[in-house]
């Protein structure tokens, strides 16, 4: 087969977002480890450096950069796979994007180092931070949409050439996450602007506490949704390529990217269940539609295994399960986004129980939902993205993932899940008997600790253990990545990487899925429901605002 190679200026493109993705990766990871060892009072930082400014570094690296980088490279190389090469004009405004999203980033990290916003990622108010880091938010957020904007001029210039037809499925997600993604940021954008930026400079002298969290919620939970759909076009579009299959349903799987438009924005208050300030109604509400958005989540783990089972039968396995046995398990492109989705069991599991009203009083602020993020965002996406880097950056690079380097990115991939299984276990466990989150206060272990906190899970060490064997594997990644971008051997015709791209079957698919205005209007009707009169009762009845604080 020949290889079709991608343009040169997509690929600069892409492997910037990429390398920019894994500097903040190591330094992240890096930071973690450091974190697991404070709370196991087995490392004294130096004075310079401070636990909240390490657990901000960490959050901010991981959570917000390496994945927002990550997630444009690849969006950008699967746009021009499916929809053809970019114009000047979409190169010129991606790179104008991506500066002010790297600008962003570096007056964030900046902030953070010198010690001026130990705020953590979430950046809750009245803690204040310096101006220039709400400054750098801002930019960050503004350069993802230029990037944004970018990819989705491309696509209605293809559908205007190919009028009546359905677009590319890689393409039709991609466009639904940044959706999902512009929407999602009003709640932060205003925020930012119109209460942090006024507030740090000193212009205005109080903030509204419950808004500006309410406002960043109803960001803070679609977020999650933008690490999320990125893996879940990999599960999608890539992975029935990687076995041999198809598509199961186009529709299908149409719908559910569209459901998550409309769901996964109306629901941030079951992050503040615990707070005074919003009526239980409104809380009840929102729980409702949590619900609602675990739907396209069961979609999805339905349409996989039906993928999965079908390729294995075609394969000629037998029984129940036989054709479990038939998946291309030795190919670690597939077994690594495999492993992923069975995190996301467990881990998805945990938001049900997290979003459940009265369970919530038992976990909230507890490590139980340090546990629940690092095997939702943690594993299932982040896994993915290393799946993914594996044939990604070979085919940007254009060289080959050798056998040595897929043995490496097998010993990687189990021991990321090996030390996700015994960090994430100890935290959930931990969180049940009360260890709180977001604290260096470590008192747990000593002598007047009680019985629980010793036992072999539920123990701060195991924690240690696994957050070490993470460190270790994120850099066996990162060497892999170094190898695939400038040591591995070049490919020529006969072995050059592809971007697998499943075929999906959209004949029948409904045309009105793709009529953007119907649902991005209905997204703007739910907004306005759950979020209209909570809001003008904050802004209404508010206490008297805050001055800021500097805790640490
Ligand atoms: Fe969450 C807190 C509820 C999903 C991330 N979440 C967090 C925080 C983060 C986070 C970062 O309601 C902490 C924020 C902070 O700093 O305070 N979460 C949910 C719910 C879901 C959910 C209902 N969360 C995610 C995802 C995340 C993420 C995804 C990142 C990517 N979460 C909460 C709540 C809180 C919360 C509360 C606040 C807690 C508090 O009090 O502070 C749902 O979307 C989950 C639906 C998912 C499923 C799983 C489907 C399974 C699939 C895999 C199938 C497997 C296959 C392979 C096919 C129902 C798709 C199997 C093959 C075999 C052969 C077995
Ligand atoms: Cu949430």
């Amino acid at each position: 087969m020949m290889a079709v190679s991608i343009p040169k200026p997509e690929r600069k493109l892409a492997l910037t977002n990429l390398g920019i993705a894994y500097i903040a990766f190591i330094i992240g990871t890096l930071c973690g480890l450091l974190q697991v060892f404070i709370r196991n009072d087995a490392l004294q930082l130096p004075a310079w450096l401070d636990y909240y400014q390490i657990l901000t570094a960490h959050g901010v690296l991981l959570a917000l950069i390496f994945t927002t980088f990550f997630i444009f490279g690849f969006f950008q190389s699967g746009m021009s796979k499916t929809l053809g090469a970019f114009g000047p004009k979409v190169i010129l405004w991606n790179w104008i994007g991506l500066i002010i999203t790297t600008a962003g980033t570096v007056m964030d990290t900046v902030m953070i180092v010198i010690g001026e916003a130990s705020v953590l990622y979430t950046f809750y108010a009245p803690m204040m931070a310096n101006g220039f880091f709400y400054v750098g938010l801002a930019l960050f957020v503004v350069g993802t949409w230029v990037q944004s904007l970018a990819l989705v001029g491309h696509y209605r210039k293809w559908r205007k050439a190919h009028k009546g037809e359905r677009s590319p499925l890689f393409a039709f997600m991609t466009v639904a996450t940044i959706v999902l993604w512009i929407i999602a940021c009003l709640g932060v954008v205003a925020t930012v602007l119109f209460q942090f930026i006024p507030w740090a400079f000193g212009w205005k002298d109080s903030i509204n506490v419950e808004l500006s969290r309410s406002l960043f919620w109803y960001f803070g939970h679609p977020l999650v949704y933008f690490w999320l759909l990125p893996a879940y076009i990999a599960w999608y579009v890539i992975v029935p390529k990687l076995i041999g299959g198809k598509v199961f349903s186009d529709s299908l799987a149409r719908l559910a990217f569209i459901l998550f438009i409309l769901f996964s924005i109306p629901v941030g208050f079951h992050h503040q269940l615990t707070e005074p300030g919003i009526a239980s109604f409104w809380k009840f509400l929102q729980t409702v539609l949590t619900f609602m958005v675990i739907v396209p989540s069961l979609m999805t783990a339905f349409s996989m295994f039906a993928v999965f089972e079908i390729r294995g039968r075609e394969l000629g396995g037998k029984g129940l399960f036989g054709w479990f046995t038939k998946l291309p398990w030795k190919d670690v492109r597939f077994t690594s986004i495999f492993v992923a989705m069975l995190f996301f069991i467990p881990g998805g599991a945990g938001g049900i129980i997290n979003a459940s009203f009265q369970m919530n009083e038992v976990i909230h602020n507890t490590l139980w939902v340090v546990g629940h993020f690092h095997i939702t965002v943690g594993t299932p996406v982040a896994m993915t993205f290393f799946g993914v880097t594996f044939w990604l950056v070979p085919y940007l690079t254009k060289r080959v993932f050798t056998k040595a380097l897929q043995r490496l990115a097998f010993i990687q991939i189990i021991t990321w899940s090996i030390g996700m299984v015994l960090m994430s276990t100890a935290q959930h466990v931990l969180g049940l008997f009360g260890a709180p989150r977001r604290t260096a206060y470590t008192g747990y272990q000593h002598e007047d600790a009680l019985a629980w906190f010793e036992g072999i899970i539920s123990n701060h060490v195991t924690m240690a253990v696994g957050g070490s064997i993470l460190f270790l594997s994120a850099s066996l990644l990162v060497f892999i990545v170094i190898q695939l971008t400038w040591f591995a051997p070049e490919a020529d015709e006969s072995n050059q990487e592809v971007f697998p791209i499943a075929t999906s079957d959209s004949t029948e698919t409904p045309k009105i899925l793709e009529n953007w205005k119907v649902w991005i209007g209905v997204a703007f009707v739910l907004i306005a429901i759950a979020y209209t009169v909570p809001m003008m009762d904050m802004i209404q009845h508010a206490p008297p605002g805050s001055k800021g604080f500097q805790t640490w």
